[in-house]
């Protein structure tokens, strides 16, 4: 089947309420055009994130009933270590409460001021964990990864002629690891190949650099290998998982997205330097970890990961038939779509991305998340004048087992009928900002003067 229904049946349900335009209207003005202001019990679909949205299995929930809440030797403790080495297979495992946490302990401990960390692509968290720290974030991507339309199979892949480069430039005394993201959110959750992985490796043996991954969404990744890879078709995810891992020297984990839970997260390592003197339990209780673990195991299952990979692509596809445009190839967790394009009336200076995410939520109780100008637009602090990013997006993202296919068709027919009135959507004018992390707190104005249509709709 192209796209396969759910896997699972549904035992307990949460309602959910449909709001009327009126009312979103009015909280969309309360909450200065910023839908992180806006109450989720506002929400119909959420699309914000896929992070610790998820909804766990009768299994985790009974796991959570066999929390051990010992302070020390929890066995729920023993079983998160066995699932995580049989997994992974690194040495030493570390919990923490969930994936920002084990990027703390882990920059922390080795990384000093001066020093750079590459990756295909850093996530915010690990850019400010690495910045914290003194160091550069470098991003090390294939340069295709910018491009919305270019479509490979495997669009996270590190570049590893800009690694070398990188490396010989800022010496491998000043490179304590190198990391790669699998999937690489920050690029549309796009895979990285295992011959890429392997590759990597190869090259960082030759400078004795570690190298670690960014695991978070590491089943999907696994998933793809299998889809698009030579020579995988007919192995296990979790045979793809333990040869993707044994070429790394660890790994962090948000267990709130392929973990399958609402908190948690890990570090695991071979290192027994860096390992030690770090705590356990990373302030979670037993049945957090006992929820983990089953749900580590869980993830691995095809028949779960054909349909959730499938359900994002079902997405991007009804779109993409419809002419929407979007970023290509679909990835993994969410569909991303192309402001710029979607809104060619809207200059990046009033926010075409913001005022999708907003329209999205006024007319349909949809909400996304703006990835462009409000999160990423720099002040050039010599002309006062924002440097605007390459790409100007809206992320939905899919939470795991949560949405029916039918709710997942009621977003794309929003979308495209949002699509056929896309000239009526006015920009927006910034009204507040902070000074760090501004696309949390940042608040808007509607431009109410008509737009200017630049391009005629199609
Ligand atoms: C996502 C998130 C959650 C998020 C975090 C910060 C700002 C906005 C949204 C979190 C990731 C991630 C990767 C690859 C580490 C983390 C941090 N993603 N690596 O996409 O995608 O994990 O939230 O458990 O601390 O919405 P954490």
């Amino acid at each position: 089947m192209k796209f396969p229904s759910e896997p699972f049946k549904i035992k307990v349900v949460e309602p959910i309420r449909r709001t009327t335009h009126e009312e979103r209207d009015r909280l969309l003005r309360e909450a200065g055009y910023n839908l992180f202001h806006v109450p989720a019990q506002s929400v119909y679909v959420d699309l914000l994130t896929d992070s610790g949205t998820s909804a766990m299995s009768d299994d985790q929930w009974a796991g959570l009933m066999l929390g051990d809440e010992s302070y020390a030797g929890s066995k729920n403790y023993y079983h998160l270590e066995e699932t995580v080495r049989s997994i992974f297979g690194y040495k030493h495992v570390i919990p923490t409460h969930q994936g920002r946490m084990a990027e703390n302990l882990l920059f922390s401990t080795i990384v000093k001021s001066g020093m750079c960390i590459p990756n295909n692509i850093h996530v915010d968290t690990t850019r400010a964990n690495v910045e914290h720290q003194g160091a550069q974030a470098l991003d090390v991507v294939i340069k295709e990864a910018y491009d919305p339309h270019c479509e490979l199979p495997f669009k996270g892949n590190m570049d590893l002629v800009r690694l070398e480069e990188a490396i010989n430039r800022v010496g491998r005394n000043r490179i304590p690891l190198v990391m790669l993201t699998i999937t690489n959110n920050s690029g549309g959750g796009q895979p990285v190949s295992m011959d890429n992985i392997r590759q990597t490796r190869a090259l960082l043996n030759r400078y004795r650099i570690p190298l670690f991954f960014d695991a978070c969404r590491f089943a999907e990744n696994c998933f793809f290998v299998k889809e698009r890879e030579l020579g995988y078709a007919s192995k296990s995810i979790l045979d793809i998982a333990r040869e993707l891992f044994s070429y790394g020297d660890g790994c962090i984990m948000s267990a709130k997205k392929d973990g399958l839970v609402n908190i948690g997260g890990f570090l695991s390592l071979n290192n027994d330097q860096w390992a030690q003197g770090f705590p356990t339990y990373g302030g979670l209780a037993g049945r957090d970890l006992e929820a983990m673990a089953r749900g580590l195991h869980e993830v691995l299952d095809e028949d779960y990961l054909s349909f959730r990979v499938g359900q994002v692509r079902y997405l991007g596809e009804l779109l993409d038939q419809a002419g929407v445009p979007i970023l290509k190839p679909i990835g993994g967790h969410a569909v991303y779509l192309n402001a710029k394009e979607f809104l060619p009336h809207i200059q990046q200076a009033q926010f075409p991305a913001q005022a999708l995410v907003a329209a999205l939520y006024r007319e349909y109780g949809i909400r996304g998340v703006e990835i462009g100008t409000v999160m990423f637009g720099k002040l050039d602090s010599a002309t006062g004048r924002t440097i605007h990013p390459e790409l100007e997006m809206v992320r939905l993202a899919i939470p795991r087992r949560v949405y029916t296919n039918m709710q997942i068709t009621y977003v794309a027919e929003s979308i495209i009928e949002l699509y056929r009135w896309r000239e009526r959507i006015h920009g927006l004018a910034l009204t507040y900002e902070a000074p760090v992390l501004r696309h949390f707190t940042a608040r808007f104005k509607e431009l109410e003067e008509k737009p200017l249509v630049q391009q005629a709709a199609s």
